[in-house]
């Protein structure tokens, strides 16, 4: 195994690459997976120690898929599984992988862009990182269904926080074919949705997708929504071939198996690339007052001008909220989701903080016991 280390040292690829511009010779492949100039910089130190960059498509048990410049491999992931789950390696990441090894260990992976996180469930504080490195969180919202502006917003905050520009994508749009009626619904996401595009989009007609496919061509993309939204089949279209299983309507009335089961991520044949989740039952907000904060920009916007710097727009003197409330150019609908996605959010940095604490606690316990025993042992007193 060290034999084939050194051979792989000694190649003539390896020297070229080094009279070249340092790491990006090797990797020109990867460009298709995002790889770019500020990429090679970060990957330069592991470079030196003979690691291979490869973007991570997906992530199993205790395994991950990396695209490198040579091909798609599998890897060990035991470096890169710690006990936080948000620093567990993800679909999306740049992982820096052994160039030899039976397995090969992913050693570590670089320093992420953005990152979508959402908690397990809003009864955990646990966070649970869904993708790395994503420019646009397409979330698709199904048309078939009643309109939950609600929910809606909780996956603008979520996107918002990752660091990722959002695109709602209204599926299914040949279910609504009086256009009156569809551009009313727009309009509805539109006001839960300040500053995000919305886009009615359908995969069986084509509407939209040539608009979605604009977007998608830049940068790395993830498909974030509901199970049945019609993630998959959007992917199907974008990507040209039925590469991600689409379930059937009687799965979709059931109680939303999931046919999607582990997350992929694709090169578009029109550049760009694809990230699809499993259908997500819920997201819970996890650590995002800021992506709340953006998804009701227009009510923290009027809130600059009530009298009172700390005004809770309840019952306060000339609080502007409730006067644009009052003149109808603020919803009320929209003054209690902000108001609930605060009180959701603030739960979870609470227990968040008081586990993170007891977490501190128990391993300053463990490592003062490792400490005592190794001081124990240094002096010979092994008992
Ligand atoms: N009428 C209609 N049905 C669609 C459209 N896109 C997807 N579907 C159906 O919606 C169901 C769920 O689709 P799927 O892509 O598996 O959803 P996912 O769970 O979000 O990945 C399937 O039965 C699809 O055939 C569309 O544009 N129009
Ligand atoms: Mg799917
Ligand atoms: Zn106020």
């Amino acid at each position: 195994m060290s034999s084939s280390f050194s051979a792989w040292h000694d190649s003539p690829f390896h020297e070229f690459n080094d009279a070249e511009s340092n790491t990006s010779a090797p990797s020109r492949p990867l460009a298709a997976y995002g790889w770019d100039d500020a990429w090679a910089d970060a990957f330069a130190p592991y470079a030196e120690q003979g690691l291979v960059p490869g973007r991570v498509v997906r992530v199993d048990r205790g395994q991950c898929d990396v695209v490198t410049a040579d091909g798609t491999l599998r890897a060990d992931t035991a470096f890169v599984t710690p006990h936080d789950p948000l620093r567990v390696i993800c679909t999306g990441d740049w992982a820096a992988v052994e160039p030899v090894g039976d397995p090969r260990f992913v050693r570590t992976y670089l320093p992420r862009r953005t990152a979508f996180v959402r908690s397990t469930s809003s009864n955990r504080s646990e966070g649970q990182i869904l993708a790395a490195n994503v420019d646009h969180a397409v979330i698709a919202v199904s048309l078939a269904l009643e309109l939950d502006l609600g929910r809606i917003e909780r996956f603008l905050a979520l996107a918002w926080e990752s660091g990722a520009v959002p695109l709602v994508v209204l599926t299914k749009a040949d279910l609504v074919p009086d256009p009156v009626g569809l551009a009313y619904l727009v309009q509805d996401v539109e006001t839960a949705a300040p500053g995000v595009r919305v886009l009615p989009v359908s995969a069986t007609t084509g509407e939209g997708v040539d608009a979605l496919a604009a977007v998608v061509a830049g940068g790395t993309s993830v498909l974030l929504g509901q199970s049945g939204a019609g993630k998959s089949t959007l992917a199907n279209v974008l990507l040209g071939e039925d590469v991600m299983a689409v379930q059937s309507a009687r799965e979709v009335d059931g109680k939303g198996r999931h046919t999607t089961t582990t997350r992929n991520l694709l090169v578009l044949p029109g550049g760009g690339v694809l990230i699809d989740t499993p259908g997500l039952r819920g997201v819970g907000l996890y650590d995002a007052g800021a992506g709340v904060g953006q998804v009701f920009a227009e009510i923290e916007e009027l809130a600059t001008g009530c009298r009172f710097h700390d005004c809770s727009h309840q019952a306060e003197p000339e609080c502007a909220v409730l006067a644009a409330i009052e003149d109808g150019s603020l919803a009320h609908r929209r003054l209690e989701s902000y108001r609930k996605l605060l009180r959701e959010n603030q739960r979870i940095v609470a227990k968040t903080d008081a586990r993170l604490r007891a977490e501190m606690r128990r391993d300053w316990r463990i490592k003062g016991a490792v400490g005592r025993a190794n001081s124990a042992l240094k002096r010979g007193h092994l008992r």
